[in-house]
């Protein structure tokens, strides 16, 4: 699952010493592909990307005019709470603070719950997404995303579990209070910090 084994040690022991290699995490060079569910169909005629709740100016964004944003580039590693940990992916996409540019966060607004096809959610403090290196992500390294890895959007935070980083995103529901989403009704963490290994709700 992790992929050939020199290479990969190698890798691993220089994230070690760089400090990037969260406490209980293997390196990865292949990338897995993990998800609860079925992998769900586009149709860009009815796809839309929606943001609600405590916000100024609510938005509903269709394929074609979500992909008239402007876009950036970053490079940051990947956590997944089951132990592996893919560096250095490169992605693509739109930056979390242009869309909260556009719609203005109210001031009771702390909260956001994410949420995705098939009623897929999960919970991110808003002060989490308001940092310069979230985005939603339509290509990695250089490719559009494939269909299991969240074709068309999918949101990266990469300084959490990538349990956060929601596959076939939808909408952004802005909330003045933490309601847990899929994974932590089921025994994962409201945060998610994976230096601080902060995996299931009974770690602090
Ligand atoms: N919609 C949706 N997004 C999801 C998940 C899911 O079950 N549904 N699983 C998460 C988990 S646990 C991980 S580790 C990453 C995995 O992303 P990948 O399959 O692209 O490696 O997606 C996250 N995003
Ligand atoms: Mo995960």
């Amino acid at each position: 699952m992790f992929g050939e084994g020199n290479e990969r040690k190698e890798l691993e022991r220089k994230m070690q010493q760089e400090g990037r290699l969260p406490p209980g995490q293997a390196a990865t060079l292949k990338w897995p592909v993990l998800h609860y569910g079925g992998v769900p169909r586009f149709d860009p005629a009815s796809w839309d990307f929606k943001v609600w709740g405590l916000v100024a100016q609510p938005l509903r964004l269709t394929w074609e005019e979500f992909g008239a944003l402007p876009r950036f580039h970053i490079t940051r590693d990947f956590h997944c709470v089951t132990r592996w940990s893919r560096f250095d992916n490169q992605w693509t996409g739109v930056a979390f603070r242009e869309l909260l540019r556009r719609v203005q966060a109210k001031p009771e607004a702390a909260h956001v719950l994410i949420h995705a096809e098939q009623g897929f959610t999960a919970n991110v403090p808003l002060a989490d997404l308001d940092r310069d290196d979230v985005l939603l992500a339509t290509h990695h390294d250089g490719e559009a995303l494939t269909p299991d890895h969240g074709y068309p959007l999918r949101l990266i935070v990469p300084h959490l579990y990538a349990w956060k980083s929601v596959k076939w995103v939808r909408g952004l529901e802005f909330l003045d209070r933490d309601v847990p989403g899929f994974w932590e009704r089921n025994g994962y963490h409201m945060y998610g910090d994976p230096f601080r290994e902060q995996r299931f709700d009974t770690d602090p």
